[in-house]
């Protein structure tokens, strides 16, 4: 594999660097903690690493140091697409070179030989009760594929500690190659009970989703699959998904336990369940306006009723972003061009005039701009995907990508178990003491 021989001059490079940086420099300090972000989630501390993206604060996420808006130019594209292939994506966020065409096609290929889905699989999502969060659907499915992984059984039979990331490598291709396949499987199952498809070779892996569920004819949904999973697929390693991942497979769990474990915490309603969760609130200011596009003052009224109920408007807000997303304004041009006049649309504008000011007024959010998942579900909406509780196995699909490249190199630069210490409120409440005492605020 051509992409496995790039990628491991690039391993062997950063590799020693950062084994001579640890030899030199071991003992400088990097990031400090203050109490305040002990008790906070970690906001702002520097504790992960990662060359694969980088989110900027005033500036938003940057693949490979590359913006959003860089890397949808620079990327190869199929023949009449403005977005580019995953393929030549997964390849630039694995090694950090512009693909070539042909290197973008080499990763498609590749999926496309490995796409299938065992059958086991699929007779499992049928067996799951009809109740089922998709999103529950998706992490067993990747959990029920475990058995598959290489990296188990190569590491069974003595696997070098400087080929793990190979391993990694093989069972990364294996996964992404099947998650548009487990997606489509479980929209296929849960809403209506139809066939599972084969992929269609002539189409690249983003647009084969809309093939296998049925709508290979609508291009223009097939481009929003292509434009969605490239936004989707990093975000640092601090998002709960990719950092779940990279803990689960600092312990060598294998790709599958990492990314089903991901999922769970992709699940949730502070992390990419937002999708479904403003779809859900977007579609309840309508109906309270009998389905028509509302005033500015009701959405303002809206938006106060939700916040005095002590509830997040969802999609606004970042634990990092203090910006608009970049991933938000991505997609806000895609509505532009292809969706201008939807009401949903029409109204997720409206909410970016509002929400940010009621949030300042409130006091409480340090971030107060749109991020990703405040317009995504809308896009996703007018193009048919209806089922709104399935938006976030969309972002999973996506975010599949970012992750299996993270742990491909944790693996190829060793790091190592994460194992980080916890103390009782008595050791917090005696370093404070002690700090008071010698003057020094930070512990
Ligand atoms: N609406 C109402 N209150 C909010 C919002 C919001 N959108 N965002 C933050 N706050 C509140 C937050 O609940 C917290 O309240 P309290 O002090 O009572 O606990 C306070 O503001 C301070 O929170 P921050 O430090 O600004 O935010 P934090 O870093 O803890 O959390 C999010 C970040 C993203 C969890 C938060 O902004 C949020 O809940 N947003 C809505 C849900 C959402 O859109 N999540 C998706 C994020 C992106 N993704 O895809 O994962
Ligand atoms: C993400 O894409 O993971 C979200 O924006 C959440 C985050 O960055 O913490």
């Amino acid at each position: 594999m051509k992409l496995a021989l790039r990628l491991e001059g690039k391993i062997r490079e950063v590799f020693e660097q950062v084994r001579y940086m640890l030899a030199v420099s071991g003992e400088t300090v990097i990031s400090k903690v203050t109490l305040r972000q002990f008790l906070s989630g970690n906001r702002g501390v520097d504790l992960l690493l990662s060359d694969v993206s980088y989110v900027d604060p005033f500036n938003g996420l940057h693949y490979r140091g590359l913006t959003i808006k860089q890397v949808l130019q620079q990327l190869p594209k199929p023949e009449g697409s403005s977005f580019p292939y995953a393929g030549g994506l997964y390849a630039f966020l694995l090694t950090g070179e512009i693909p070539s065409l042909e290197e973008a096609l080499e990763v498609e290929d590749i999926w496309k030989s490995r796409a299938a889905l065992p059958h086991y699989v699929i007779d499992m999502l049928k067996a799951m009760p009809s109740d089922t969060h998709p999103m529950t659907m998706l992490s067993q499915a990747i959990l029920a594929l475990q058995s598959r992984s290489k990296f188990v059984i190569e590491y069974g039979n003595g696997l070098k500690r400087e080929d793990h990331w190979k391993a990694t490598l093989e069972d990364s291709l294996d996964l992404t190659a099947k998650a548009p396949s487990l997606a489509a499987a479980i929209y296929n199952i849960k809403y209506g009970n139809r066939a599972i498809r084969s992929i269609d070779g002539s189409l690249d892996w983003s647009a084969n989703f809309a093939h296998l569920i049925y709508k290979d004819w609508d291009e223009q949904y097939q481009e929003l699959c292509r434009l969605f999973f490239a936004l989707h697929a990093d975000q640092g390693t601090g998002n709960v998904s990719a950092h779940t991942a990279c803990l689960v497979n600092s312990a060598l769990s294998d790709v599958y336990y990492s990314c089903s474990a991901a999922m769970n915490g992709l699940a949730g309603p502070l992390h990419g369940r937002a999708n479904q969760d403003t779809l859900e609130w977007l579609l309840g200011i309508l109906s309270e306006n009998e389905g028509k596009l509302p005033s500015k003052k009701q959405v303002e009224a809206y938006v106060w009723d939700t916040l005095e109920r002590g509830k997040v408007i969802p999609g606004y807000g970042h634990a990092v972003l203090r910006c608009t997303d970049p991933r938000y304004a991505a997609q806000l041009e895609f509505g532009k061009q292809y969706m201008p006049d939807d009401d949903l649309f029409q109204l997720v504008k409206m909410l970016y005039e509002i929400v940010p000011a009621a949030l300042k007024k409130q006091g409480k959010a340090k971030g107060v701009f749109a991020n990703i998942d405040a317009i995504s579900g809308t896009l996703q909406y007018h193009c048919g995907i209806k089922e709104f509780d399935f938006y976030t196995v969309l972002f999973g699909v996506g975010r599949m990508l970012g992750i299996t490249i993270n742990l491909i190199w944790n693996r190829a630069l060793w790091l190592p178990l994460e194992r980080p210490q916890s103390i009782t409120v008595e050791m917090l409440q005696d370093r404070i003491s002690a700090q008071e005492v010698s003057g020094d605020r930070y512990l």
